[in-house]
């Protein structure tokens, strides 16, 4: 370095150190927030005053997700869907940037399943309780037990389902918090509707990531299934070197492939967060074969330096981008099919 560009450098306070790390490179976006489907905007929301008051991205991705759990007219929460035997059981986990997590899942009569996923991370020294382990511990730890009515919503589509009593999910049919996912709102009361998840990752102003995801499941499943959104390294992962993922859509074929992480691991490899999301999506078409025409899967990502991605089988996903008080946008996910 010549010695007046290094005395120049010294009277702006830079260490030239400090300079070369930064000089060719695309300056960091942060703090950034991402989430997936239309409700992810609401949620981003109460995200966003977490990251942008300095805030860790880890109660950013709490209190985010918080909002879609409680609101009547999504499915994430209590208002869900049951599972076939009328009952509404939830799952969720939580990850920081130092490989702790928490998880719950087939959680009954709980409202936010998020905070007590968060509750196992840091009160035991677990990873994940279920059933009515889960909600002992709940209600152990001052969460209310709901009284475990299915909303109005969630009845008249239970009751419409009972007709045929089948199981059989309707891609993207998402009963959205504001009402228009891709095929919403005339199919709110027909009973269309089913699989509903939020999954939100998040980078803060330290540079630190965490993810949250949380889901009543498929709407109408077996009495006991559990999806990928509460397993870490299927529905979530995060790796603070790397960049964090999530997931949605059907779960089991996410479980196969173990999604999340190997969204991670692709990033890890030097790919840009939509090309490891579109990886992720290619592998389980390639394991599905035809039979992925029948499947949604989509997946959203963010790296370290705040770029962020998603990619899914099939058009009709979108995510929820915001890393500014006045950008938050919702994207359409690349599809494969
Ligand atoms: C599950 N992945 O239980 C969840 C469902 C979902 O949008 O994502 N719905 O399989």
């Amino acid at each position: 370095m010549q010695r007046r560009t290094f005395l120049q450098l010294g009277t702006l306070g830079l260490s030239a150190v400090g300079l070369s790390s930064f000089r060719g490179k695309k300056a960091v976006t942060k703090p950034i927030v991402i989430s997936t489907w239309d409700a992810g905007l609401e949620a981003n929301k109460a995200a966003w005053q977490v990251l942008r008051s300095g805030g860790r991205a880890l109660d950013a991705v709490e209190q985010g997700v918080m909002v879609t759990e409680a609101s009547q007219n999504c499915c994430v929460g209590l208002g869900a869907n049951p599972d076939r035997d009328g009952f509404v059981t939830l799952d969720a986990c939580i990850m920081d940037e130092a490989f702790n997590c928490g998880s719950v899942a087939f959680l009954e009569r709980i409202k936010h399943p998020i905070s007590v996923a968060r509750r196992v991370m840091e009160k035991t020294p677990h990873v994940m309780l279920v059933g009515s382990g889960a909600q002992q511990f709940a209600v152990a730890e001052g969460f209310a037990l709901e009284d475990g009515k299915l909303s109005k919503d969630a009845q008249k589509s239970y009751d419409n389902w009972l007709k045929k009593s089948e199981y059989k999910p309707i891609i993207n049919i998402e009963r959205t918090q504001l009402g228009h996912g891709p095929f919403a709102p005339e199919k709110l009361d027909t009973g269309e509707w089913n699989h509903d998840t939020i999954g939100m990752v998040a980078m803060d102003a330290n540079g630190n990531l965490s993810g949250s995801c949380t889901t009543s499941g498929q709407g109408f499943k077996m009495r006991g299934r559990l999806g990928d959104s509460p397993i870490i390294g299927a529905g979530l992962f995060v790796d603070n070197e790397v960049g964090a993922a999530t997931a949605t859509g059907q779960g089991e074929d996410v479980i196969r492939i173990c999604g999340a992480h190997s969204v991670v691991e692709f990033m890890r490899q030097g790919l840009h967060p939509e090309a490891a999301c579109k990886k992720a999506v290619e592998r389980i078409i390639k394991i599905k074969g035809t039979k992925a025409q029948a499947i949604q899967v989509g997946f959203i990502a963010i790296n370290k330096k705040g770029e962020y991605g998603g990619y899914c089988i099939q058009k009709g996903f979108n995510y929820a981008v915001c890393y500014a008080d006045d950008k938050n946008i919702l994207v359409d996910g690349k599809y494969m099919l």
